[in-house]
């Protein structure tokens, strides 16, 4: 389990902002191992296969999407989810290809759960406090859909270990995740711990 692989993106605003150095350490500092890394400009072709990649993000963000509207009173401006995430994908494909992003795998035990936990629930306004969304910007649903935009939320993060799978085929060779040790790791798994004291 100590092996578990999960796929870290750094949006574009989270490259605009300045906030590489302090994305990197939230996942160092929790004991994760970086194994690759690269800066690239999407295209809108690679960000739709990027999010469909798990057959059912469709329809699972659509319906996020109108419980949203719900809970907040609101009447959802469609009611059918595959139209929503139709206009979310657009608005996404838009914000991805804006710029520069960070793509990494990290490694580690429970690395998809945990960096789920340390990014924070997909709003900034709601996730969080601790987290990196809720900790480091500030935007709403209420008005990213006003401005007809995807959300900025600085971070993506695999859902699941079945997504993370091919979503790290999707954007690394299988040469460019290197396999090394690090030092810490014996402090973090290792049953026997002689040899620390001299
Ligand atoms: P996640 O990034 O927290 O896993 P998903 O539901 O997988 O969230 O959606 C992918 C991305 O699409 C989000 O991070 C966000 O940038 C954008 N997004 C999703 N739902 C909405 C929405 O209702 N309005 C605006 N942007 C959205
Ligand atoms: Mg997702």
């Amino acid at each position: 389990m100590k092996n578990e692989k999960t796929l870290i993106v750094i949006k574009p605003d989270g490259v605009q902002r300045s906030l590489v150095g302090e994305i990197i350490k939230r996942f160092e500092r929790i004991g994760l191992k970086l194994t690759a890394v690269k800066m690239i400009v999407p295209t809108a072709d690679f960000i739709e296969c990027h999010y469909t990649v798990d057959p059912e993000w469709k329809r699972v963000t659509g319906e996020k999407t109108i419980e949203s509207y719900r809970k907040k009173g609101l009447t959802p401006p469609i009611e059918d989810p595959f139209k929503v995430t139709e206009r979310v994908l657009k608005n996404l494909q838009n914000f991805m290809t804006s710029g520069p992003v960070i793509a990494m795998v990290w490694q580690g035990l429970h690395a998809v759960k945990l960096s789920r936990k340390i990014v924070g629930g997909t709003e900034p306004f709601s996730s969080d406090v601790g987290t990196i969304r809720g900790d480091f910007v500030l935007d709403s649903y209420q008005t990213s859909d006003k401005d007809g935009r995807s959300i900025r939320n600085l971070i993506h993060a695999s859902g699941s270990i079945e997504d993370a799978k091919k979503e790290i085929a999707l954007w690394f060779k299988p040469d460019e995740i290197i396999n090394y040790k690090l030092v810490s790791e014996q402090i973090l798994y290792d049953v026997n711990l002689d040899g620390i004291l001299e």
